[in-house]
């Protein structure tokens, strides 16, 4: 039985903490191979093959750190007869340190901004389907330009209980404005632009399996655009702490095929 000494507790006390942060390390990657992202559903490639790479990276000098770390606070516990030693500076140290940042974390500045110029800056050519999406505290507009292909003109002064959107009564472009609350019907294959607005403070518009999010601010029209590649149903959550109803700002996005999106479209022109 070893004595009760002070450097017995100290020595304890440093092989729990090492345990400790053993422990979360291991809790904490367990859980990201477990819960990754959900599944791809737009053309965004790019986004989740970087997602990854920095993922991998980081992981890796996490786990590095936090293995040392426990190694360091048991190996240098307090002992009686040892003495903590001193000094200044290294430099060889940090310039391995700052050169051996910079050669990894510069190419991943690169290649973030070839996926920003891939998802962000250059919207495919050719014929986009617009819609709007109008965010307010707790739910989701949608408005589709109607047969014409055209939005009314709208303006915040026209906000109304019976003009829910704003849309300008006399501009005949709105007359067949499309009106959907929290669902978004969107055909598989074709590239999409959403212009966000939203009525009072501000939003962010999220499709985890489509990987956009994009914050909606009142005063300005954002946009966001990307493609659905899988037919299917999926959420769309409010990604901003907008006020006490933001866990129920919930809307759903269906992605149909070419054919299904065009019947349901008439169907809703016809209503
Ligand atoms: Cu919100």
């Amino acid at each position: 039985m070893a004595e009760n000494t002070e450097a017995n507790r100290d020595a304890k006390q440093g092989m729990a903490l090492a345990l400790a942060i053993w422990g979360i390390t291991i809790v904490s990657v367990a859980y990201f191979f477990k819960y990754g992202l959900p599944e791809l559903a737009s053309t965004r490639t790019s986004q989740d093959t970087l997602y990854y790479i920095i993922l991998a990276l980081t992981g890796f000098f996490y786990i590095a750190v936090q293995v040392f770390l426990g190694l360091y606070v048991w190996k240098y516990r307090h002992r009686d007869d040892a003495e903590g030693s001193y000094w200044h500076d290294s430099h060889k140290l940090e310039m391995a340190w700052t050169i051996g940042t910079a050669v990894i974390l510069i190419p991943v500045v690169f290649a973030g901004l070839v996926v920003w110029q891939d998802v962000k800056a250059a919207p495919p050519e050719g014929d986009m389907l617009t819609i709007e999406a109008v965010a307010a505290q707790f739910q989701w507009d949608f408005r589709y330009p109607g047969g014409d292909g055209e939005f009314g003109e709208w303006s915040p002064e026209l906000y109304s209980l019976e003009n829910y959107l704003g849309v300008e009564p006399d501009d005949a472009n709105g007359a067949d404005d499309i009106h959907m609350i929290n669902l978004l019907v969107l055909p598989v294959d074709q590239p999409v632009r959403i212009l966000l607005r939203s009525k009072d403070v501000q939003h962010a518009f999220f499709l985890p399996n489509h990987r956009v999010k994009q914050d909606v601010m009142p005063g300005i029209q954002t946009m966001v655009w990307f493609t659905p590649t899988i037919v299917g149903e999926y959420e769309i959550a409010c990604a901003e702490l907008c006020g006490l109803g933001h866990y129920r700002m919930r809307a759903f996005l269906s992605v149909r095929s070419e054919a299904d999106f065009q019947t349901w479209l008439t169907e809703q022109a016809n209503q």
